[in-house]
């Protein structure tokens, strides 16, 4: 096991890493920009390394001081958290080529899903069901043979995207290259890569992700689904486990098909393989190589802890659990609180005056905020995560309404007065919601 491990991340995550390796007797070594001197991730940890002024750009995302930061304090890993640097390939292989352990999947299975046309591929290939749609990038010459054999609507995608960018939905043949064009040109300035494909476009699916866990000894498990089809903008803002649309039959088939495609893979690690879900089928559409911010409410309902079994697999542990010691109890919901104004989502930085998270029975907080802390405006907004479980989703929503009604952060504005209304509506109460839900109801006077 890992003596020492340098955490490439900040905030929340970077806390949540700490403890893990704590509980594990793993040393810890945070990070910081100049920005973050005063952050909670900074003293929560054993040691802590400036590396650079506020922009992540010079700090969070740089490589060199990253790798010298380890170098200094005598770290054998890096644990990446999710955002910055976790999906870098480029990053994990010269981690590996400095013989530091890369928390995570190899290089080659990053890069692999990386590419949007390439994760497709592989995913079909190891019996993953996909979107109907081009095999591979669809050149402009057989764009029109293409989309009349899928059937219109069809969406184009980038394959360097994801995360939604750069998609264009085509109801005809009329638009199809002026909208294929258009994408290419997005995708060159965005991405600097004009590699485009084509699928069917389903118009009122759900979110649905599969969490799986491997180690390197062939071990490879499912822990179930999330729902995460409440999102603004391709941003999650409320995530539950299990979700309201399976039943225990189909949470089982699918984990079963993502678990075994994984084990064929080779994959090591944390991972989500995530679907859209529409009239009862499973359309899979990306995958996650790194932990996910909403990775507690699985925690909760499993009782598995990914950081300490992540943090195994990496150093070559096997699993401490097989599939049938993997049991869904109850329900769990999260709420992704942000330092936005609740009616604009403009970012709302600056002093926290006074700050009491919620608790009590079945909650759980995962922050880096206090009193008197001052929110740079540099990062992104989310300064908390709100995750409350229940014996059943009727309980949880209960135990919801109550724990936002006790949690208090003043100074600053958060999306809190969003979610006290969210809570209560009937659709959210009956589960009753696709991926489109959220943004119509945002849309509506209130
Ligand atoms: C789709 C789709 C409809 N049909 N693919 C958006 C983010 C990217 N990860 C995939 N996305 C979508 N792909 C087909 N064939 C609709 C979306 C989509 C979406 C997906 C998940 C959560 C929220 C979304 C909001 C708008 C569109």
């Amino acid at each position: 096991m890992f003596d020492k491990v340098l955490i490439a991340n900040r905030g929340e995550i970077a806390m949540r890493v700490v403890r893990a390796c704590r509980e594990m007797g793993i040393k810890t070594v945070a990070v910081h920009s100049t920005a973050d001197a005063n952050a909670m991730h900074v003293r929560m940890a054993d040691e802590s390394v400036c590396i650079g002024p506020p922009a992540a750009k010079d700090s969070y995302l740089n490589i060199p001081a990253l790798i010298a930061a380890c170098e200094i304090t005598h770290a054998n890993a890096i644990h990446p958290g999710y955002g910055f640097l976790s999906e870098n390939a480029r990053f994990a292989e010269i981690v590996t080529a400095h013989n530091i352990t890369f928390i995570g999947p190899t290089a080659e299975h990053i890069r692999i899903m990386g590419d949007k046309v390439e994760a497709k591929r592989t995913a079909k290939m190891l019996g993953i069901p996909v979107v109907p749609g081009s095999d591979g990038a669809v050149l402009e010459s057989e764009a029109l043979s293409i989309a009349a054999g899928i059937g219109y609507p069809v969406l184009i995608k980038a394959a360097s995207g994801g995360g939604g960018r750069g998609m264009k939905v085509v109801t005809h043949e009329g638009e199809l290259l002026s909208q294929l064009n258009l994408a290419k040109n997005e995708a060159k300035s965005a991405f600097g890569d004009d590699t485009v494909y084509m699928e069917k476009y389903l118009s009122t699916p759900r979110h649905i992700e599969v969490q799986v866990l491997c180690d390197m000894h062939g071990n490879a498990l499912h822990l179930g689904e999330r729902d995460c089809s409440l999102q603004r903008r391709h941003q999650k803002v409320l995530e539950e486990a299990t979700s309201p649309a399976l039943n225990q039959n189909q949470r089982s088939e699918i984990g079963t098909i993502v678990a075994d495609a994984m084990r064929k893979l080779g994959y090591v690690g944390v991972g989500t393989v995530e679907f859209l879900y529409e009239n009862g089928e499973f359309y899979f559409i990306e995958m996650n190589t790194r932990l996910q911010v909403e990775h507690p409410v699985t925690e909760r309902i499993t009782g598995v802890d990914l950081v300490y079994e992540q943090i195994r697999v990496a150093s070559g542990e096997k699993l401490s659990l097989v599939q049938k010691d993997i049991q869904f109890n109850g329900h769990a919901i999260e709420l992704r609180i942000n330092a936005e104004d609740p009616q604009t989502f403009t970012p709302s930085p600056g002093t926290i005056k006074f700050y009491h998270p919620a608790g009590g029975v079945g909650v759980r907080v995962d922050s880096a905020v206090y009193a008197g802390y001052s929110i740079p405006p540099y990062y992104d907004s989310l300064i908390g995560k709100l995750i409350v479980y229940g014996r059943t989703r009727e309980e949880c929503l209960q135990r919801l309404r109550r724990a936002v009604d006790e949690f208090v952060v003043d100074g600053i504005k958060t999306t809190l007065p969003l979610f006290q209304r969210l809570i209560k509506e009937p659709d959210i109460l009956a589960g009753n919601y696709d991926i489109h839900w959220l943004e119509k109801y945002l849309g509506m006077k209130h």
